[in-house]
Order: structure tokens, then C-alpha cells, then sequence
């Protein structure tokens, strides 16, 4: 490589860099702007044989949440028919099901995957207020 080649070589990479940085910067403040969104609360739930833990749920109607599940045992499901939602929830990883409630009342909620013995009665209630 003569050192012309060289310097351009080094000039092209300065050039990427400082472009670069502008974009980071204008990532930045679009990321501003969204993050003024209210944060959701995330509630996690632990699906294991055969109960869901907690297997009350209590919301308030129109609050968005983020409910995170992990099945420490065998593969589960979460559903909650009445909002025309599931999960499917594997063992090593964290299933996620947003929600905004735009009814009030007492729902229930169940494993919708067959695990076992206790399958029938894993169930809980999703209860809006
Ligand atoms: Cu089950």
C-alpha cells in the first residue's frame, strides 16, 4: 500500500466515523421521544406444576402490562380467552404477553398445553378493576 492509498484509507474511515456519530445522535433523540411513554409494570408469572404463581393477576382497566412467563419444569400455556390471548411458555425461556384491559371484571386464565397430572385444574383469575 503506497501512502497515499494510505492516508485516503484513513481519511474514508475518519469521514464514516464522524457520519457516524451523527446517526447515533439523531438514535438518541428519536429514543428520547418514545421512552415518554408511561412505563409499563411487568408482572411476572411462574408456571409450574400445576399452578400458576401468583393465580391472581389484578389490574386496573385501560393500564398496559407486560406479563412475563417462565416454566421452570416442562413446557406450559398461558390463555385467557376472554381477551383472546396465549402464550406458549418453555423452560429456559421468558414468554411475554402485553396487555391493556378494556374491560372490568374477574377472568380467568389457563394452561392451554398439556403438562401432566394436574393439567385440567391449572387455572388462576385475571381480575380488572
Ligand atoms: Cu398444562
Amino acid at each position: 500500500m503506497s501512502i497515499d492509498t494510505h492516508r485516503r484509507t484513513l481519511m474514508n474511515a475518519a469521514g464514516a466515523l464522524a457520519l457516524s456519530s451523527v446517526a447515533a445522535l439523531a438514535l438518541a433523540q428519536s429514543s428520547q421521544k418514545s421512552s415518554k411513554k408511561p412505563k409499563e409494570r411487568v408482572i411476572k408469572v411462574i408456571a409450574k406444576k400445576f399452578v400458576f404463581v401468583p393465580n391472581e393477576i389484578r389490574v386496573k382497566q385501560g393500564e398496559t402490562v407486560l406479563l412475563q412467563f417462565t416454566a421452570p419444569e416442562v413446557p406450559m400455556g398461558f390463555s385467557l380467552p376472554d381477551f383472546a390471548v396465549r402464550a406458549d411458555i418453555m423452560p429456559g425461556k421468558v414468554a411475554t404477553l402485553r396487555l391493556t384491559p378494556d374491560k372490568s371484571g374477574s377472568f380467568d386464565f389457563l394452561c392451554d398445553v398439556f403438562c401432566g397430572s394436574g393439567h385440567e385444574e391449572m387455572n388462576g383469575k385475571l381480575i380488572v378493576s
